[in-house]
């Protein structure tokens, strides 16, 4: 047993986990989405014809659609051209399917070519057209639950998978002020804790576990060294959970916490860094009115 314990966080998304995200979307103190999309729906009609210059555009999507996010830039592109071919890649085949009778019904013009594939392990793209170029969105700070080092890995093998002229939008939370951060991360309505608590439910139901999810308490804390925000789920009392499917025993102190979640925070410094060293150069950085948020876009020389 690792010490301190942890769990990882893309076990999160369940459908019940992945509902509750949303849920997250909308709550209040949650600004990261809502931030997101105002840079976007300002910005879309110039990152798109940044990232085509005098080609036509594919967009690529790495997750199955960021859904609102997501069609600002469709939106853009078919306003440039007749036809924009968009590639979502995920591993949930149902999500892709999703996502394209929903883009597929609302922006005419749009084709969805959808990619069942990790990602995070390989990535192979459609061939393009020599007057093509594709503009990869990788938005939503979905970088940030990934380490220093595999962030760049990441950023390495959508590199290796492109060609000159193509782009990679990444979206990222910054850095900001603790107290906000703490409130986005442990919001009034208790939306992030039940999130961060579905774990242990997940646990329960798919290993036949016999975690009781109230007695954890849900911790959002701000490390500053790491840049980074962090979800625990400390147990409030000395306790031993039972793990029948995988025949484990795990013992638990009271205070003892299971780390749940590392969400790291750039600033515009560290995000156009680690395009760089991941092999894009940077065309152009896009924030809100508040620094709170930053979407940048690099290109393969
Ligand atoms: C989906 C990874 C962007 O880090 O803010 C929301 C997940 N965790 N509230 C984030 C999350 C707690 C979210 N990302």
């Amino acid at each position: 047993m690792s010490s301190p314990k942890w769990l990882p966080s893309w076990l999160f998304y369940d459908s019940a986990g992945s509902r509750l995200f949303e849920e997250i979307t909308r709550i209040p103190e949650y600004y990261v989405t809502r931030t997101e999309r105002a840079i976007l729906a300002e910005r879309a009609g110039e990152i798109v014809s940044r990232a085509a210059g005098e080609n036509s555009l594919r967009l690529v999507e790495l997750g199955a659609g960021s859904a609102d996010k997501t069609r600002l830039l469709l939106s853009a592109a078919v306003e440039r051209q007749d036809t924009v071919f968009y590639e979502p890649v995920d591993v949930s085949a149902s999500a892709l399917v999703e996502a394209q009778m929903r883009i597929e019904d609302e922006i005419p013009g749009v084709l969805v070519c959808p990619r069942v594939e990790d990602y995070t392990h390989d990535l192979e793209l459609d061939a393009t057209l020599p007057t093509e170029r594709r503009l990869v969105l990788y938005i939503g700070s979905s970088i940030g639950n990934f380490e220093p080092g595999e962030s760049l890995m990441l950023l390495e093998r959508v590199r290796a998978a492109l060609d000159p002229g193509d782009c990679l939008l990444l979206g990222v939370d910054l850095a900001k002020d603790e107290s906000v951060l703490q409130t986005a991360y442990d919001d009034a309505a208790g939306v992030t804790a039940a999130f961060n608590r579905n774990l242990l439910v997940r646990l329960n139901r798919e290993l036949d576990a016999d975690f009781h999810p109230e007695t954890f308490a849900h911790r959002a804390v701000w490390n500053a060294t790491e840049s980074r925000m962090e979800m625990h789920l400390v147990s409030e009392t000395k306790q031993t959970v039972w793990l029948p499917a995988i025949d484990l025993r795990v013992n638990f102190e009271a205070g003892e916490s299971i780390h749940t979640e590392n969400s790291y925070k750039y600033t515009v410094e560290s995000l156009e860094e680690l395009l760089q060293r991941g092999g894009f150069a940077v065309e152009q950085t896009w924030t809100d009115s508040r620094g709170w948020f930053a979407v940048s876009l690099g290109m393969i020389i």
